[in-house]
């Protein structure tokens, strides 16, 4: 399987987090790549770059102004006179008004985030703009005949809206990829998210829309980040109805409930008569992650990867959350090697 990478991604580095109240280094760290980076190697899976790909392509999915903010608010957090890593302290919640984008860069901040553990430093537009067309590379490779193709993307995506950054994304790369799929020609895409947290804004960018399913495996939202989305009941609206579905897990969960799920996921999917398929590919669901409660072993993987391999779609497999224990190597070419 070709796997497209740009190790840009390491511009992307020394962010601290708010987590469980206290500032502590982002779990999301550039390790988690280069323990990937020495599994794909000793699987003889070579990486290639991403293509250029123009600002332009990363507004079939996100707002102008958002992408804006993210490309500019290092700039602008270093004309107020602050250094360091950029975390916001302040959001628009029930009651407070959303109508206006405030100038400074703090109450901008808040404006676009929807947490305090996802920091931008100087470097993290680069990685996340190399991250999207990773993703948008990979997904043209597809349409260009490939069977399918991994990118290797860090930042990862999943939680990142229209235009709202949060959970270490900033931009929509599974999004990205599967509009790039429609733009390309194939009908019907699916996007099978099988990271321990909801991809909330993958299921936000497509919720309305019926030529792209999004369906979602993760930690139950009731216990589990990102808290406010990935419920059962959430099913689409207007012309998207029916065309989202949950299956929101408790923390413990193992293998043999797992499994299950992702059967039920995999048939529904059959059943939409996708063309082409994107996996937002978290391997957080790992029994020795440090921040999320899955039990899945490292056996489980293959096991993973084998029957998403079995609805036989042209697949783009995009690299989601995992965080840095060594064994995230291991796990991720696990799913790869058996797809
Ligand atoms: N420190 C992905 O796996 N942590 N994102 C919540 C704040 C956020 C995970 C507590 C976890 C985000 C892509
Ligand atoms: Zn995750």
């Amino acid at each position: 399987m070709r796997v497209i990478h740009s190790p840009l991604h390491a511009r992307h580095d020394g962010g601290i987090e708010l987590h469980r109240g206290e500032l502590v280094p982002s779990f999301e760290m550039p390790a988690r790549i280069a323990y990937i980076l020495s599994a794909l190697e000793r699987a003889r899976m070579p990486v290639e770059a991403p293509r250029d790909f123009p600002l332009q392509a990363l507004l079939s999915v996100h707002d102008a102004g958002f992408v804006d903010f993210l490309r500019n608010a290092y700039a602008q957090w270093r004309v107020a006179g602050m250094s360091g890593s950029m975390l916001p302290s302040g959001f628009p919640a029930r009651g407070l008004r959303r109508d206006r984008i405030p100038a400074g860069i703090n109450g901008m901040m808040g404006y676009y985030a929807f947490d305090a553990g996802t920091p931008i430093v100087e470097g993290t537009w680069d990685a996340v703009l190399a991250s999207a067309q990773s993703a948008l590379t990979a997904a043209a490779v597809v349409a260009e005949g490939e069977r399918s193709t991994f990118a290797l993307c860090r930042p990862p995506g999943h939680h990142a809206g229209h235009s709202t950054y949060g959970g270490y994304c900033y931009l929509n790369n599974a999004a990205l990829a599967a509009q790039e799929l429609r733009d390309r020609g194939f009908a019907r895409v699916a996007v099978l998210d099988v990271d321990y947290h909801h991809g909330n804004g993958t299921q936000e960018i497509f919720y309305a829309r019926e030529d792209v399913l999004f369906v979602s495996i993760h930690g139950t939202p009731d216990t589990e980040y990102p808290y406010f989305l990935g419920y059962g009941d959430e099913r689409g609206i207007d012309a998207g109805e029916g065309f989202t579905r949950n299956f929101p897990l408790p923390a413990g969960t193992g293998w043999d409930d797992y499994r299950v799920a992702l059967a039920e996921a995999l048939e529904d999917i059959g059943r939409y008569g996708a063309d082409a398929l994107v996996v937002s590919l978290g391997v957080d669901t790992f029994e020795g992650d440090p921040i999320s409660a899955f039990k899945l072993g490292s056996r489980h993987f293959p096991q993973i990867g084998a029957m998403i391999a079995g609805l036989r779609l042209p697949t783009v497999l995009v690299q989601e959350g995992g965080y840095a224990v060594e064994e995230i190597g291991e796990n991720v070419v696990g799913v790869l090697a058996a797809f």
